[in-house]
């Protein structure tokens, strides 16, 4: 068992976070990975609160262990959404890609334990002020909307900067991934594109595939020349992105470009003209796995590791 400031918090036996991905996320996943003794997290997206609030009411049928909901702010339905999570008593929140200030109060109020994602440890020192419960520091390794500082350099920067518990993201694929965190000092991980190759996980088969197939240099960044840097597997769609960035295309042409293009890979299976967003851990995924399974497994790596470096120690 690791037994940590994380787990204490959530109450939960692992401490292990399933990223709440736009489309992928859904209760089938979130179910899976609580069940395993993870803390699933559904992914709004931009969805209205009309299905976020259907998701919901599957998990509370599914499961009666702890679980969150993620909501990135930039969602044109953020305000309905968080209004939700009030109403509906979501244990966990955790948002992404912005500021979550003006929600941290209401949601506090409701009961709710808030971990926004943070690019930065100034970012952190704010959040923490207005009473956050943990933050998830995430890397540029991430998978979809990303910062520009490594998990390896942001996560003990994040951890001397704040008190709470923090979670690293970003990188991480396995339980050697879970010991180097826990050694840099946070309490926990949180993986996203690990978990998209599970059995439970609602993506497309060929979603899967294309993770499982790719290599450590397999991703790319595309938006960062319109101030939304999203990292996703090379095709033909990110080439055909990159070009039309290289040329200075203008940020409407480009948000044209991408509308859509994620759906059209999670749900359709569009993996050439869609946008496979995925992290670089893409070439440490060699399988497909029940959640349950990998939690317990990433757990098992992750005390093998522990033991391991404690071995190098001499008196
Ligand atoms: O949110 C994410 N990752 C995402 S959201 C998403 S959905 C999407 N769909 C289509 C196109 C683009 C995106 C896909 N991936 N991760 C959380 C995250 N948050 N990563 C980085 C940040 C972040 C960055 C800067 C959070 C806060 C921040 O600073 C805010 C500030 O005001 O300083």
């Amino acid at each position: 068992m690791l037994t940590t400031r994380l787990t204490e918090l959530l109450g939960i036996p692992h401490p292990i976070v399933q990223g709440g991905m736009a489309w992928v996320a859904t209760w089938e996943l979130a179910v899976a990975v609580s069940e395993g003794g993870g803390l699933g997290v559904l992914g709004a997206g931009n969805a209205p609160a009309d299905w976020v609030r259907a998701q919901l009411r599957q998990v509370k049928e599914h499961t009666a262990r702890p679980f969150g909901l993620n909501v990135p702010l930039f969602s044109p339905c953020v305000d309905e959404v968080i209004a939700l999570c009030i109403a509906e008593r979501v244990p966990v929140v955790t948002t992404g890609a912005g500021n979550p200030t003006p929600y941290i109060g209401p949601l506090k109020e409701a009961g709710a334990i808030v971990m926004p994602v943070v690019a930065s440890g100034a970012f952190a020192k704010r959040l923490e002020r207005m009473g956050i419960d943990a933050v998830i520091a995430e890397g540029e390794e991430s998978g979809g909307h990303i910062g520009s500082v490594s998990t390896m350099a942001l996560v003990p920067q994040v951890v001397d900067a704040v008190t709470v518990p923090v979670i690293a993201a970003g990188g991480v694929g396995d339980g050697r991934g879970l010991a180097a965190a826990l050694a840099l000092g946070a309490s926990g991980v949180q993986m996203g594109t690990r978990f998209i190759c599970t059995s439970e996980c609602t993506a497309h088969a060929n979603y899967k595939e294309a993770i499982v197939k790719a290599n450590e240099r397999g991703t790319m960044v595309t938006g960062a020349s319109i101030g939304h840097p999203v990292r996703c597997l090379r095709n033909p769609m990110s080439r055909d992105f990159e070009e039309l960035e290289r040329r200075g295309a203008s940020d409407q042409e480009i948000i044209e470009f991408g509308t859509g293009r994620l759906r059209r890979a999670v749900v359709e299976g569009d993996v050439v003209y869609g946008s496979v967003m995925a992290g670089q851990v893409s070439g440490l995924v060699h399988d497909v796995v029940p959640a349950a399974e990998l939690v317990r497994r990433t757990v098992a790596e992750a005390e093998a590791a522990l033991a391991r470096v404690r071995g190098l120690v001499t008196p």
